[in-house]
C-alpha cells in the first residue's frame, strides 16, 4: 500500500513537471515589480556607479540579468496596458496619451489581464502602487482581476501641486490625489512629505499581502509610483544619498526590493517564487539611460524602451547569469500562462510570445522574436534597427553602435526598404485587428476635495514626517 502511494505521488509529481516544463513547482508565486520612469542605467547591475543599489546587485548576483528586455510603449498608461494584456496598446485603444483623473476612458474590462489569467489557476492577486489604467470604478484593479489593491490610481504628478493643470478641464487645477484601498479613498497625498512615503507604504502593503497569502499561490504586482516626478525624499534618506533626490528615489526602490525579497526568504518562499523587476518606460529627467540614447516619451531609440530587468528565483534560475535574448513586456502574459498551466486567450489576438526559458536563464534559451517591433515606429532584426523619427527613417547597427549615434540608412538602401516594408506590414496587421478601450458615462474624479480624508502621513500615524525636495 505504501509503495502504491509512493508511486502515485511520484507519478503526480512527474505529471506536474510535464505540465509545467519551466519548473518542477506546479504553481509558483509570481512577484512583478514595475518601476515608473526608471532608466536602463539607473541601477548597479546595469552599470550605475553612483546610486547604491545593494539589494538589486544581490538580486542580479543570484538571478538573471536581461540586457535586452523591452517595454511595448514609451508612456505609463499604454505601457501598463500592454503589460497587463500581453497586447500592444495600439491594438486595444490604449495608445496615445495617458489617462487623466476623471477621464471616461480606461482599459476595457473585457480584456484579460495577468491577474484574471492567474485567477483561473487559483492565484490570490494583489496590486500595490500606481495603477493608471483608468480611475473610474469599472477600470480599477478590483474590476480587472485583483483581489486587493492599495495605492494611487494614476501618476503622482497629477495633483494640485502640478501647475500645468488637468488637460481634461482646460488645464484647470488637478483634484487632490487620493490613496485608495480596494475601491475607496482612505487618504490623500497632500504635499511632498506624503509623497516621500509612497514607496515605503506600498512596500509595507505588499509585504502584508505576502504574509497573508503565503499558503496559496499568489500573484503580487507592485507598480511603484517611484521614480516618477515630482521626487521627494525623507531627510535621512536624502542625506544618505548625498543630498541627491534622484538618487534617493532610486535607493528607496532598492530598499523596497530588498524588503520584498527578504520577506520571501524569511517565509521560506524564495524557492517557490519568480520575481521580475523592470520599469515601465525610459527614464525621465534626472535618471540615467547608461549607454543608450533617449528617455521617457519621444521617438523609439533604445533608451526609450529598453529597461533594467532582473529575474530571480533561487534554485530554478541559475545564480549570476545574464542574457542578450530579446523579451518584451507583452511576453509576460503568455509566459506566465505556460509557467502556471493557464491558457492564453484564444478568442483574440495576443501579441506576446512565451519567453519562459529566456526569463529562467536556461542555457541556450533563444528569443522567439526574430523580428522585434518598437510599437509601430521601429523594427529590429538581429543587430539591425530601423526607427522612424518624424518623417524620416534611421538605421543603426546596435552591435557596433549601441548609442544609435551613426545613422547608416543611406549606406543600406535595400535593407532600409526591406525593414520599412516589414514595419508597415506590422502596423497594417494591428490596424486591421483592433479592440476598443472602454468608456463610462458621467466620469468624474474620485475626489474633488479632501473633505475628511486624512493626509497620507496622518493615515499612517506618522504626522511628523518631513520631506526634502530637490
Ligand atoms: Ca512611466
Amino acid at each position: 500500500m505504501k509503495n502504491l502511494l509512493t508511486k502515485l505521488v511520484l507519478a503526480s509529481v512527474a505529471l506536474a513537471i510535464l505540465a509545467n516544463p519551466g519548473s518542477a513547482i506546479e504553481k509558483p508565486n509570481v512577484v512583478l515589480i514595475f518601476i515608473d520612469d526608471m532608466g536602463y542605467g539607473d541601477i548597479g547591475p546595469f552599470g550605475n556607479k553612483v546610486n547604491r543599489t545593494p539589494n538589486l546587485d544581490r538580486m542580479a548576483r543570484e538571478g538573471n540579468v536581461l540586457r535586452q528586455f523591452y517595454v511595448a510603449n514609451t508612456a505609463c498608461t499604454p505601457s501598463r496596458s500592454a503589460l497587463m494584456t500581453g497586447t500592444y496598446a495600439h491594438r486595444i485603444g490604449m495608445d496615445g496619451r495617458v489617462v487623466f483623473p476623471g477621464e471616461k476612458r480606461g482599459l476595457n474590462p473585457k480584456e484579460i489581464t495577468l491577474a484574471e489569467l492567474l485567477k483561473t489557476r487559483g492565484y490570490a492577486t494583489g496590486c500595490f502602487g500606481k495603477w493608471h489604467l483608468g480611475d473610474q470604478r469599472p477600470f480599477l484593479p478590483l474590476a480587472q482581476g485583483f483581489d486587493e489593491y492599495f495605492g494611487i490610481p494614476y501618476s503622482n504628478d497629477m495633483w494640485p501641486g502640478n501647475k500645468r493643470g488637468n488637460p481634461l478641464t482646460n488645464r484647470g487645477p488637478y483634484t487632490p490625489l487620493p490613496v485608495l484601498r480596494q475601491n475607496d479613498p482612505v487618504a490623500y497625498v497632500s504635499d511632498g512629505a506624503d509623497q516621500s512615503l509612497l514607496c515605503e507604504v506600498v512596500t509595507d502593503e505588499a509585504i502584508e499581502f505576502i504574509r497573508a497569502r503565503q499558503k496559496q499561490p499568489f500573484f503580487l504586482y507592485v507598480p511603484h509610483a517611484y521614480v516618477h516626478l515630482p521626487r521627494f525624499a525623507r531627510p535621512k534618506i536624502f542625506e544618505k544619498a548625498a543630498r541627491d533626490v534622484n538618487r534617493s528615489n532610486v535607493e528607496e526602490v532598492d530598499t523596497s526590493v530588498g524588503r520584498l525579497l527578504g520577506t520571501l526568504r524569511e517565509l521560506d518562499l524564495a524557492e517557490n517564487t519568480l520575481v521580475i523587476f523592470t520599469s515601465d518606460n525610459g527614464g525621465a529627467a534626472g535618471m540615467s539611460m547608461g549607454p543608450l540614447r533617449g528617455g521617457k516619451g519621444g521617438p523609439k531609440y533604445e533608451g526609450h524602451m529598453r529597461e533594467p530587468t532582473i529575474c530571480w528565483w533561487p534554485r530554478t534560475i541559475p545564480a549570476g547569469v545574464a542574457t542578450d535574448e530579446i523579451a518584451v513586456t507583452t511576453d509576460i502574459l503568455p509566459t506566465l500562462a505556460r509557467l502556471t498551466g493557464a491558457s492564453v486567450p484564444n478568442d483574440r489576438t495576443i501579441d506576446g510570445k512565451d519567453v519562459l526559458d529566456v526569463l529562467l536563464g536556461k542555457p541556450g534559451a533563444k528569443s522567439p522574436h526574430e523580428l522585434h517591433y518598437y510599437e509601430v515606429d521601429g523594427i529590429r532584426r538581429g543587430p539591425w534597427k530601423l526607427v522612424r523619427v518624424r518623417r524620416r527613417v534611421e538605421l543603426y547597427n546596435l552591435d557596433d553602435d549601441i548609442g544609435e549615434k551613426n545613422n547608416i540608412a543611406a549606406k543600406h538602401p535595400e535593407l532600409v526598404a526591406e525593414l520599412s516594408k516589414l514595419l508597415a506590414q506590422h502596423a497594417e496587421r494591428i490596424a486591421a485587428d483592433t479592440r476598443p478601450a472602454a468608456f463610462v458615462e458621467n466620469a468624474k474624479p474620485i475626489i474633488s476635495e479632501p473633505g475628511d480624508l486624512p493626509r497620507l502621513r496622518d493615515f499612517l500615524g506618522m504626522p511628523n514626517v518631513r520631506a526634502a525636495a530637490k
